[in-house]
């Protein structure tokens, strides 16, 4: 089917030392043939490029299909960095048949034509709206096709789909075991183990794709925004020795522990006369609720938490952790750290193993981090055991249907199949160009 050619300035309309205007299209040579002649594949060259009275010498590069990144044929128009320049010439685009493309479009191309897998365009999307060093190299280390693990995976269903194709289809008929249950169950149970510690390094992969809220909370004069400051690694919150000293949530995002954090110091937990600190109490509550980690920090010098607060904060228990704040002060059990100091090892040892378990960060950054994906990945491990489960003796149809079904969450995971995925959210998320 041919494609109606496409354009978009790749770069941002801004005065610039250079702009780059990017076609996407079948037989661009013809199609452009009225303002230059293409330059050898992969070749740039320096063209005279005239229309509408205007008259400019740019760098033209050529991608014939199918080597581009749409897979179609690209050619690259570098002219000099004026956004009305840049306008006209797209407008002289537009005249010739070439319209402006959607955001993504260029992208939404190179996936219909098979030259990037959905999975890469859902990191491609996260590279672009990366915004911490971390989450630029897990979306870096996402790209570069589909993962081996599935890819195996994908081989060995279809085995087994095939074979018991072949039982349904001539398994009466001859007196051969196309299926054999025991390898197959057996066969199943490896794939799922892989499962099951994919779906465990992509419950860390989200927390570093989307970050961890983290709230601080405690009695007045805890350290607080001392701990606060110390994890920004900027002096953030005041810091006094007098108690309610913060009286607002005060928010801030930073990267510790391998982690993508977003910050909350709040209000000393106490009954005040003082209205304004008591506001501030108050907001303290959507904040736990939001939380996916709560510090609760306790002085070292304290014999025990306050058991008002240990009861504020009960209803979070599961995401609540004490820790102990001050122990250049006292002794003390628990995690033990000095705010003040930065002696923070027992707190980032415990943000490691609740955020990434039995894995290094590192080792979690290529792992599936989508929503969509990790969705498939839990539908394929239920998929997977419903196979376990069954009678060796059951009919044929059984796993063969359930074998297909595996193959197709694979298919849709790696986006070979895209009946119902929503690409339309995906890519409208991308920016012009792209
Ligand atoms: N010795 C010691 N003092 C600390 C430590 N952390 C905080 N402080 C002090 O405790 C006081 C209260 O600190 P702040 O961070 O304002 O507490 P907040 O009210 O909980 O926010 C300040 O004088 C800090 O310097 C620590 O680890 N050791
Ligand atoms: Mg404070």
């Amino acid at each position: 089917m041919p494609m109606e050619p496409i354009c978009a300035p790749v770069t941002p309309l801004l005065s610039s030392p250079v702009a780059i205007i990017k076609v996407s299209g079948d037989s661009l040579s013809r199609v452009l043939e009225p303002l230059a002649q293409l330059p050898k594949p992969r070749m740039a060259a320096l063209r005279r490029l005239e229309w509408d009275g205007y008259s400019e010498r740019a760098l033209v590069l050529h991608f014939p299909a199918p080597h581009s990144y749409t897979g179609e044929d690209v050619v690259e128009f570098h002219l000099h960095g004026n956004p009305i320049l840049v306008r006209r010439f797209l407008e002289y685009l537009g005249g010739i048949g070439i319209r402006l493309a959607k955001p993504g479009e260029f992208t939404q191309r190179a996936l219909l034509n098979g030259k990037q897998d959905l999975l890469d365009v859902e990191a491609l999307k996260d590279l672009m709206d990366a915004a911490t060093d971390t989450q630029i190299r897990q979306a870096q280390a996402r790209l570069g096709g589909v993962p081996a693990w599935i890819r195996e995976a994908k081989e060995k269903i279809a085995f087994w789909v095939a074979r018991a194709e072949a039982a349904v289809d001539y398994g009466e008929d001859e007196n051969i075991n196309f299926l054999d249950m025991g390898a197959l169950k057996s066969n199943v149970a490896v794939l799922n183990e892989t499962f099951h510690v994919e779906q465990r390094r992509s419950a860390s992969a989200r927390w570093l794709k989307d970050g961890v809220r983290v709230a601080i909370v405690g009695k007045p004069n805890a350290g607080k925004s001392t701990l606060f400051n110390a994890l920004a690694g900027e002096d953030r919150a005041i810091v006094t020795e007098i108690p309610g000293t913060t009286r607002d949530v005060i928010e801030v995002k930073c990267e510790w522990a391998g982690l993508p954090l977003c910050l909350f110091d709040t209000a000393g937990l106490r009954h005040s006369d003082d209205p304004i600190e008591r506001l501030g109490v108050a907001r303290v509550d959507p904040i736990l609720e939001q939380a996916d980690y709560v510090l609760h920090l306790v002085p070292a010098p304290d014999s025990a938490p306050d058991p008002e607060i240990l009861q504020r904060l009960a209803p979070y228990q599961e995401k609540v952790l004490i820790v102990r704040n001050k122990c250049d002060l006292a002794e003390s059990d628990g995690i033990r750290v000095s705010a003040i100091n930065g002696e923070l090892e027992p707190l980032e040892q415990a943000f490691k193993h609740r955020f990434f378990g039995e894995f290094t960060p590192d080792a979690c950054l290529g792992a599936l981090a989508t929503k969509r994906q990790c969705e498939l990945l839990a539908d394929l491990i239920q998929q997977m055991e419903m196979i376990s489960t069954l009678l060796d003796s059951c009919p044929v149809e059984l796993p063969a249907s359930l074998l297909q079904g595996a193959w197709l969450l694979i298919m849709r995971l790696t986006g070979e199949d895209r009946a119902d995925t929503t690409l339309g959210a995906l890519f409208s998320g991308f920016c012009l160009g792209k």
